[in-house]
């Protein structure tokens, strides 16, 4: 029988508690689930904190798409403890802190070694089917009281007290250090925007940034920008609360969304600016929205960065003698074009030297009993990061 107790478990499968989406939209079940040994270059981890992002509350909500399924543990944004390892892990060993990412860095494949690409291509990112299994074997490690297999989620699946994830998958953190219930958030969110800001748009010093949607992947790009030397970033939101919120990650100027008087954002930032904004970036997942922000990029340099998820199909319009005569350029990226073994600990080094703000995009904190508050929160508009922190065992 499962071991409800971490001591001595290696080898053993775990009886816990996890939060399962049983049904699409669904507020999740705090139940008592069963986690497997890892398998060979898997790592069973203790979670110690995780956090609710945007994209488990998409797919949260999914329910035609072949995406949806369930029942799930979401959650792909977290900070925790080895418990045990499989055969053939040597990167980590019981009791060291890591932070498990949805993109893998294997470091062998022909992307891992190009400083050009985060995309691994040996256990490669999937969007359409956001990982339901291990990804090395295809099978769960997660099953429910009765037997039945629990979907895994985005390669993560945090919202459980322990979980399993590939050793392609784990980055090491220095245990030496003071560790924060913030450092899960470069799991995903803060990752995301600052790496879009510092690493694929390389934002120059002097420069002017538009930031469409103001949630914390939007201000990471922000403070990534504000690092960079940005003198002027624009913030585009419907909520007039967030350019408050976004001062303290550098940004400058405020547009309100569709705010009528026949202006739309991108023709007021052009206005500002002279004829278009430097680096413009779309962080909610929405096909107009990268179409505004495409518009209001300067012609001849601008660079347009897409990170936001938006709905499987939904299509981007642009003319093609647009792309033709304004020598602009699009680009999307996932993970901030970051890989996340090499610089999550750069970006966790900077945060310890007080230079990037981490704690700041923590508004609000539940224990894991209240996990569905931290969706609320998010859905609302109330929180940037609500972190669930998990009871002791
Ligand atoms: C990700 C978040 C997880 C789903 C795919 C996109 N965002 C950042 O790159």
């Amino acid at each position: 029988m499962a071991e409800r107790v971490c001591g001595g478990s290696r080898g053993k499968s775990i009886r816990c508690r996890a939060a399962v989406c049983r049904r699409p939209s669904e507020p999740l079940v705090i139940e008592e689930i069963i986690v497997a040994p890892p398998m060979p270059r898997e790592v069973r981890i203790r979670v110690i904190s995780t956090s609710v992002c945007h994209s488990d509350i998409l797919f949260w909500r999914i329910k035609d798409f072949a995406a949806a399924m369930f029942p799930r543990i979401l959650g792909h944004e977290a900070v925790g403890v080895v418990e045990s390892v499989g055969e053939d892990v040597n990167e980590v060993s019981e009791g060291d802190t890591v932070i498990p990412t949805f993109l893998a860095e294997c470091g062998e494949c022909r992307d891992c070694k190009s400083p050009k690409s985060n995309l691994c291509s040996k256990l490669p990112f999937k969007s359409s089917r956001t990982a339901p299994f291990m990804p090395r074997y295809g099978t769960s490690r997660f099953t429910d009281l009765n037997g039945e297999a629990i979907y895994h989620f985005l390669s993560v699946s945090s919202f459980s007290e322990y979980t399993v994830v590939d050793i392609a998958h784990v980055t090491k953190i220095d245990s030496g250090i003071p560790l924060s219930k913030a450092a899960g958030l470069l799991g995903c969110g803060v990752s995301t925007g600052f790496g879009a800001a510092c690493r694929t748009a390389n934002v120059e010093p002097g420069s002017t940034v538009a930031i469409f949607g103001l949630g914390s992947v939007g201000l990471a790009v922000a403070e990534g920008a504000r690092l960079c030397g940005a003198t002027r970033i624009i913030g585009v939101d419907v909520n007039e609360d967030k350019f408050e919120v976004g001062k303290k990650f550098g940004l400058t100027d405020f547009v309100k969304a569709a705010n009528s008087e026949n202006k739309s954002a991108s023709e007021s930032i052009i206005e500002m600016t002279d004829g278009g904004a430097d680096y413009c970036f779309e962080c909610v997942g929405m096909a107009s929205l990268v179409q505004e922000a495409y518009a209001c990029c300067r012609k001849g340099w601008g660079k347009t960065i897409v990170l936001g998820v938006d709905k499987p199909g939904s299509q981007v319009i642009i003319s093609s003698s647009d792309i033709l005569t304004t020598g602009k350029s699009l680009t999307g990226v996932i993970f901030g074009g970051l890989k996340p073994k090499s610089d999550i600990p750069i970006l966790l080094n900077r945060y310890i030297n007080k230079e990037l703000q981490l704690d700041e995009f923590v508004t609000h904190e539940v224990t894991f009993e209240d996990i569905n508050k931290a969706f609320d929160l998010l859905i609302e508009g109330k929180s940037l990061r609500c972190v669930i922190c998990m009871n002791d065992q």
